[in-house]
Order: structure tokens, then sequence, then C-alpha cells
């Protein structure tokens, strides 16, 4: 039989044994701890024994109790983590980090059927693709998941992501963990700033990246000032239909530096966003040619530009008209922009990375990759500073804060400061990628009242293997952080696993939170050997409420009703029109209905089939051989693929999932006549 999910047998067997050993461990280090029961003594001499033979030390034993989840008990928090340019998004349990699932998105998934005829990944995947009678895309580069929110925390409905590569944002519902919409941008062909969501998910945001015109047209590099231009794009959201509605979207053009990443405003900063950038320097590289390499022309000042982005007015100046249309969006000109007072920039220390907005909104933490500090800006000094007036401008007439009246306060972290996220209990943890190291420090101001000491200070550091790009806290990003676990994404692996060639996987990191201060423990190492992870979100348990079988049979995943093409037990056939065959289908433990399927060379095939089960788990899956068939059928849906039987012989299409002990016995024949 082959499993249907993955788990890591190994280790959790030994996180079984150490557990007992933990017991050893834990009482007799408890002042006047209770001792251990009588039953167990023999269980735990033996436990004692392989933990000296393994050469675990305590710290292992407490890693491994903290880390264990047995047989039949789930995890407290659910990571969505980005696949990275596996285009995918996975699904892990914390803390036991077992893999639970990955979800097709940008790229085809051959055990969920998603782009391997399913009429509705098709569609997605072909919607997806800017020019796909040209060509469909089918990879991405997933960088920043985002789940919806409500009031300002995480509410388990929706999860979203951006493709960096392709400047797509796709829309993943968490009724049944499936991508439902991918749409990409009219006006860019990168991105970086995505996707973040308002605290209430009405927009979906999506920064640029790289500029280029936004017409998509070409222009000379020479023509780089005045042709190229960056754009920050707001994505409507309706919950409702769980849809991104382009119709009701706008972007905004901004000058060609390069947008990094972006956060929405929350709390004392709501209706705000606000978006790093780097290359204010408007490098245009070639190297080969003598010019300064991108390398060092985009870094030569010492500071670029926060986009500091008036959303609420932005949406004022939208719907009233003040955009023109590109590409089928809504654009509001830089010129209007700069006109309304909805675009401000502020001086940012040069190369930053992340700008991140603490749990009350009133800082925004950014971290510049070549400053060893963070920089903390307060959105009351920033209101305050356009309230005056009193502006510096760049060179397209943006208007520009004072850095020194619209700082805070500013921290030394170490080497590289990248991405920032917060606990319940005042402190931010920075990841520091040069130091490969996660830094806890103190929020002063507002949190004055959770902290023991409200200064502005780091009071702790750990290190982690190696060269930490994002970490995620547990509901870090939200006004509710939980603490608690924080996970390093570590881009370089080295020591930590057994060699497998010279590709290594990337490396997750568990780390425990929970105690203040400099503590902070190393839990667990997982290794991800698909793609590079670049940011994940890590979301309560409790709060997802996905379906365990689809509401009714014949549910059509797309439409979120029953489908037009639902076949009921008794329905089953096979309709000819002409060239046109459409069969209509039940599968159920153990047979497909019809077993035989009888068409021509020639025949255009439309081919629906319902899986009728309600049983929790009853999947089925079809998979027609020479024609790049393969389907996923998961109770009560129903799914519909087309080709056309080009090629006539004998075709045994059989259920890939298995299912019942006469699983194999689920096939048909499908007889194509010459
Ligand atoms: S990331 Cu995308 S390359 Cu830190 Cu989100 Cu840097
Ligand atoms: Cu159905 Cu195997």
């Amino acid at each position: 039989m082959k499993a249907k999910r993955w788990f890591s047998p190994p280790v959790t067997a030994v996180l079984a044994l150490v557990l007992m050993v933990g017991v050893i461990f834990f009482t007799s280090c408890r002042d006047g701890g209770d001792a251990a029961p009588a039953a167990t003594t023999g269980l735990t001499q033996d436990a004692q024994a392989i933990a000296n033979e393994r050469g675990l030390s305590p710290a292992d034993v407490t890693a491994a109790l903290k880390t264990y989840v047995p047989s039949g008990q789930h995890d407290d928090y659910i990571m969505f983590s980005s696949g990275g340019h596996a285009g995918q998004v996975f699904v892990i349990g914390m803390p036991s980090m077992r893999l639970l699932k990955t979800i097709g998105v940008f790229t085809p998934e051959p055990w969920q059927g998603w782009g391997y005829g399913d009429m509705n990944s098709m569609n997605v995947l072909r919607e997806g693709s800017r020019n796909p009678d040209e060509h469909i895309i089918t990879w991405g580069d997933t960088h920043h998941p985002a789940l919806s929110e409500t009031d300002g925390d995480y509410d388990g409905e929706y999860l979203f992501i951006n493709d960096k590569a392709h400047a797509r944002i796709a829309v993943i519902s968490l009724k049944d963990f499936k991508t439902k919409q991918i749409v990409p941008n009219p006006i860019a062909l990168s991105n970086h700033g995505g996707a973040f969501v308002t605290p209430n998910t009405e927009w979906v945001i999506e920064g640029g990246h790289y500029a280029a015109p936004l017409s998509g047209d070409y222009a000379p590099l020479s023509e780089y000032e005045a042709q190229y231009r960056g754009m920050i794009t707001l994505w409507k959201f309706d919950r409702e239909i769980g849809r991104l509605v382009q119709d009701d979207s706008f972007a905004i053009e901004l000058p060609p530096y390069w947008q990094d990443l972006c956060d929405a405003g929350k709390l004392a900063s709501d209706g705000w966003v606000f978006c790093n950038s780097f290359n204010t320097e408007m490098a245009k590289g070639g190297v080969e040619k003598g010019n300064l390499p991108f390398e060092s022309g985009v870094s030569q000042y010492d500071t670029d530009l926060l986009h500091v982005i008036h959303l609420e007015r932005a949406v004022e100046v939208a719907q009233n008209g003040g955009t023109v249309e590109m590409n089928g969006l809504s654009v509001i000109p830089l010129e209007t922009a700069i006109s309304e007072g909805l675009l401000y920039f502020i001086p940012e220390p040069k190369s930053p990375h992340g700008v991140d907005v603490s749990p009350t909104g009133e800082y925004i933490v950014v971290a510049g990759k070549l400053d060893p500090h963070v920089t903390i800006y307060g959105m009351t000094e920033i209101k305050e500073a356009i309230e005056r007036g009193n502006f510096d401008y760049d060179e397209f007439g943006v208007p520009i804060l004072d850095f020194d009246e619209t700082v805070v306060a500013r921290v030394e972290l170490g080497l590289g400061p990248l991405h920032t996220q917060f606990g319940p209990d005042g402190y931010a943890y920075t990841s520091l990628f040069l130091d490969s190291a996660v830094s806890r420090w103190t929020l002063g101001g507002a949190y004055a009242d959770l902290n023991d000491d409200p200064e502005w200070e780091m009071v702790g550091k750990i290190s982690v293997h190696y060269n930490i790009g994002h970490l995620t806290v547990a509901h870090g990003d939200t006004v509710n952080p939980h603490g608690k676990y924080l996970v390093a994404l570590n881009k370089w692996a080295v020591d930590r696993f057994q060699n497998v060639g010279p590709l290594l996987p990337q490396n997750f990191q568990l780390i425990d939170i929970s105690q203040p201060g400099d503590q902070m423990q190393l839990l667990y190492d997982m290794p991800i050997g698909v793609g590079e992870p670049h940011y994940a979100q890590i979301i309560s348990a409790d709060l997802l409420d996905p379906w365990e079988v689809y509401p009714e049979v014949g549910w059509d995943a797309q439409t979120n009703t029953i489908s037009p093409n639902a076949t009921f037990q008794g329905e089953e056939r096979i309709v000819r029109d002409g060239n046109n065959v459409e069969i209509f289908m039940t599968s159920v433990r153990s047979r497909f209905v019809p077993e035989h399927v009888e068409i021509r060379q020639g025949d255009k095939v439309t081919w629906h089939i319902t899986n009728v089960e309600r049983a929790y788990d009853a999947i089925h899956g079809i998979a027609v051989p020479e024609y790049n068939i393969h389907i996923s059928l998961e109770p009560g849906e129903t799914v519909t693929f087309e080709f056309e039987a080009t090629r006539p012989g004998v075709f045994s299409y059989y259920c890939t999932e298995f299912c019942s002990a006469l699983h194999l016995e689920m096939k048909g024949y499908l007889l194509v006549q010459p």
C-alpha cells in the first residue's frame, strides 16, 4: 500500500524514545519535583540508556519533548510556507514540522491533478498566463504567502501568494486548500511586494520590483528615467466570491526605483501602506560595457526611499476617476499621486529589505541589508511631518519627509538585518542574514507597559544554520501575535544534513521563543528539498475549518456550487453528437461506471466524473494513459477533463488512489477505434 501523506517515521520513532528519556531529565531537574510514576521506572531506565548511546544532551531531550506529537494527536499550529520556485505552497504542522500537504498553485501538481486535465485547474493556469495562446506558464517563484485577516488577525479563510518571476497573485481557499485564481499583473512583469493584505482583506497589495515600461512595450535603457516606471497594485478582494476583482482594483505609478517588500498599516497606521525601495540611484547595469555592475551601482547612495502611501486617499482618487487605463487596469499617474497627497518618501538605510508594521500599527520597522541597525519610524511622527508640510522632493517631485523627524529609534542588532516579526510581549525578532542569527529586541514606546525594560534594545540572539532570509512567528505580523514558536527560513544547510549531492535542501529551524530575555531554544531542523521557500505564515490550527468532504455530491470546486455536469448513480451515460462525445461517469469504491468507453479516432471527448463518496478520505483518482491526464477526485467532487482522441488503441483508465482492497480492480477500458 502506498502512503497517502508524508510523515517522517524514523524521526518520529526517535522522538518517541527520546520523549521517555525526557521524563527522567524533567523530573530530576525540577525543584522537589514529583517522583516519576513507579510503573514507568523500568522503561525510563531503558530510555536513559538510549539517550546515552545516541549522545543526546538534556537540551536535545527537552527539544524532543517540545516537538513530539504522538500518533493521532494534531499540531497546535499550521505553517503555510511559500514553495519558492517550486511554485507551490507547503502546509506544515507545528511543532512537529510534519509536511501535511503541498498545494499546487503556479506549478502543475500531479497528485492533486492540478494542471493534468482537470478543466478547473487548466482554466486557472490559463487565465494566470498573460499570453496563453503562446504558452501557459507552468511555474512560479513564490515568495510571500498572506493569510486573510479580519480586524487585523488571521481568520483562516484564504491564502494569497505572489509569483515574483511573473508578477502574479494567486488566491487559495482554505475550505478545500485549492487554488481558485491566478491574476497576472497587467502593467508589470515582476513583483516582490506581494502578497500582503489590509486588516480586513479588502485589498491585497502587490508591489512591483524591477522597473520597466508599464505598458509592456519596448524602450531602450537610455530612456530609463523617462520611460521606465515602478508601481504598486491594490487588488480588490471580494470575500463573497473569493476572487480578486480587476475592475475594482487599481495601481499607482511610481518612480523607476525598484520597489521591494511592502506591508499594510494596521490600527494606528490603518489606511496606509509602506513599501521599501532600492536602486534610487537608477543604475542601469551593463558591467560588460564598462558600467558599474548592478551589485554596486544600486548601492551608491547612503539611503534609499521608504514609500509611504495613503491608501484611503488613493482609493478615493481611484473611485473618483483619477486614473488612466493601462492594459485593462486603472492606474493613478505619478503626478496625480503627488498632487493628491497620497505618496510620500522617507530616506531609509540603503538597500533595505523588510518593512514590517508593529502589532499596534505605531511602528514601521525597516532593516537595511548593509546597515547593522533596524530603523523604526513612528506613525505619529510621519503624520505630523506630513501635516507640517516641510518637504524635500525627489527628481520626480515626490515629497520627502525628514529622516530625523520621523525616526523614533534605531537598534543595533548585527550584520545583514532583513525581516522583522513580533511577539505578544513587546518583543520583536529580526533575521540577520550575514550573522546567521535571529535577534530579539524590545520595542520601547507604546510597548512600555508590556516590557520589564521599556527600552529599544537587543536582549538576545540565537544562531541559525545558515544564512537566514525570512523568519516567521505564530500570528507574528498581526495585531495579536502569539509568539511561542519562531521558524527561521535558512537558505543554506551546509553541514546540517546528509550530503545528497551538490544541490542542498533549505533548512527550516523551529525555535522556542516562549521564555523571556536571551532564552531562545533551537528545537528542530526541517530540511525542505523543494524550491527555495521564502516566507511563511503560522496560524493557530483551531482557526482553520476546512471541509472534510465537499458539501454536496456533484460539487464544482471552482464555482463553489453543484456542477451542471454532476452525475449521480444510475445516471451515468455516454452522449454522442457528431464528433463530440460527452461522458458522464461516477466513481465509488471500487468501480467506475461506465467501465467501457468506446469512441472513434478524431472524437472530441468531454469527460465528467463525479466521486459520489461521502466518506472522509474516500478519494479516487483517474489516469488516462497517453493523454497526459491525471485527475484527483475528492469525496463529492465533480471534475471535467477534455481531450481529442488522436490516437487509436486500447487504453486502460484506472484509479490512482489506493481506495480499497479491490482498488486494482477499479479500472475501465477506453477503446478508440481507428
Ligand atoms: S525575500 Cu524575496 S528575495 Cu527576504 Cu521575501 Cu529577499
Ligand atoms: Cu478508487 Cu482506487
